[in-house]
């Protein structure tokens, strides 16, 4: 028990033999239970670490077949809510990218109930960013951006950081059969937490990269990304704002009807500076709705927020 907290502990493993043992051994010793998912490892993480891991807290699942780390954190967040006596799951990554040290201060905001997701963020600290390689780090800045827009959770600095901590109340409403098993679950985590309205909260860390070898494949993730965010924002907007009108309908349908005009104007040949003035308010319009969106953020304290959450996911 860690501050009067049950916790959890899941790590995704694949290919991690050369650095999982190190992770291990530096998970808090109030950690109460600790879950690897072998990820239909071809290196049998899962198997290597029974044999070389004697920690009694430690419990070890196999997904069959692999499934990305998206699968294998569901396949974590599963077994926590079977067995019904945790407060908070950890998620943090197999390769020793993640600092296990840092566990408390990632509870910190759910104990204290200013949120019921708290992850890492790399970019709020000038020294911590160099660590970072060039094109992750590009990446990472892109991608976080772009999830502002699909998640709606317009203050996170960063959105692919994995380093996670969930109460378990938000978790028991999350529905994992549709969150993302590829590199997208982090992002899709957020558009999903979205929905239950959960407070999230940012805590610094550093970046580490050491020996592991990267196993993203950087033109794939990009298109798979771009995809995902675009059916993301979308969805959200529908929902949000379509299906069940809200005060920023009304800036959103202005702005639609004055750029779809725009397109129409120029095939009538209409003069130039009735065109621009449409583009502008469009703009404007757009502006204005993007104003409401991030007025709607989900924020606040969230100590007890089963029955809220309950209520939306039944929606
Ligand atoms: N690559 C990969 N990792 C998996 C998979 N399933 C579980 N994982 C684990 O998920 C975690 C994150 O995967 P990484 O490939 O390191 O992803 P990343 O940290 O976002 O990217 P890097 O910065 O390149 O390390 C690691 O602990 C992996 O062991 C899988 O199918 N593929
Ligand atoms: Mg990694």
């Amino acid at each position: 028990m860690l501050n009067g907290l049950r916790v959890a502990v899941v790590i995704p493993c694949f290919k991690v033999r050369a650095q999982i043992l190190e992770v291990l051994s530096g998970i808090p010793p109030e950690i109460d239970e600790i879950i690897c998912v072998d990820d239909g490892c071809p290196d049998h993480s899962g198997s290597f670490i029974t044999e070389n891991c004697r920690d009694p807290r430690l419990t070890i699942l196999f997904n069959d077949r692999n499934q990305g780390v998206g699968g294998a954190v569901m396949t974590g967040y599963r077994h926590c809510i079977q067995r019904d006596r945790f407060d908070v799951v950890v998620k943090l990554d197999g390769d020793n990218q993640m600092d296990p040290a840092r566990i408390p201060d990632l509870l910190k905001p759910v104990r204290e109930g200013q949120a019921g997701y708290s992850k890492g963020n790399r970019f709020g600290n000038l020294r911590v960013i160099h660590k970072m390689p060039l094109p992750r780090l590009l990446g990472n800045l892109g991608v976080s951006l772009i999830c502002r827009f699909s998640s709606g959770y317009w203050h996170i600095q960063d959105s692919a950081n994995g380093y996670t901590a969930i109460s378990t109340d938000v978790l028991k409403n999350l529905p994992l059969d549709k969150i993302s098993r590829n590199y997208f679950f982090e992002s899709d985590m957020l558009c999903h937490l979205y929905y239950l309205r959960t407070a999230v909260t940012e805590v610094g860390m550093d970046a580490r990269y050491g020996s592991e070898t990267s196993n993203v494949n950087e033109l794939r993730e990009i298109i798979i990304f771009a995809f995902m965010h675009a059916k993301r924002f979308l969805q959200r907007i529908f929902r949000m704002y379509v299906r069940k009108p809200a005060a920023g309908t009304i800036p959103l349908v202005l702005a639609a009807a004055a750029s779809a005009a725009v397109p129409v104007m120029l095939m009538l040949g209409k003069d130039m500076t009735g065109i621009l003035l449409c583009t502008a308010i469009a703009i404007l319009f757009l502006v204005i709705f993007f104003i409401f969106d991030l007025s709607g953020e989900p924020r606040g304290a969230c100590r007890r927020q089963s029955a809220n959450n309950q209520e939306a996911k039944n929606s």
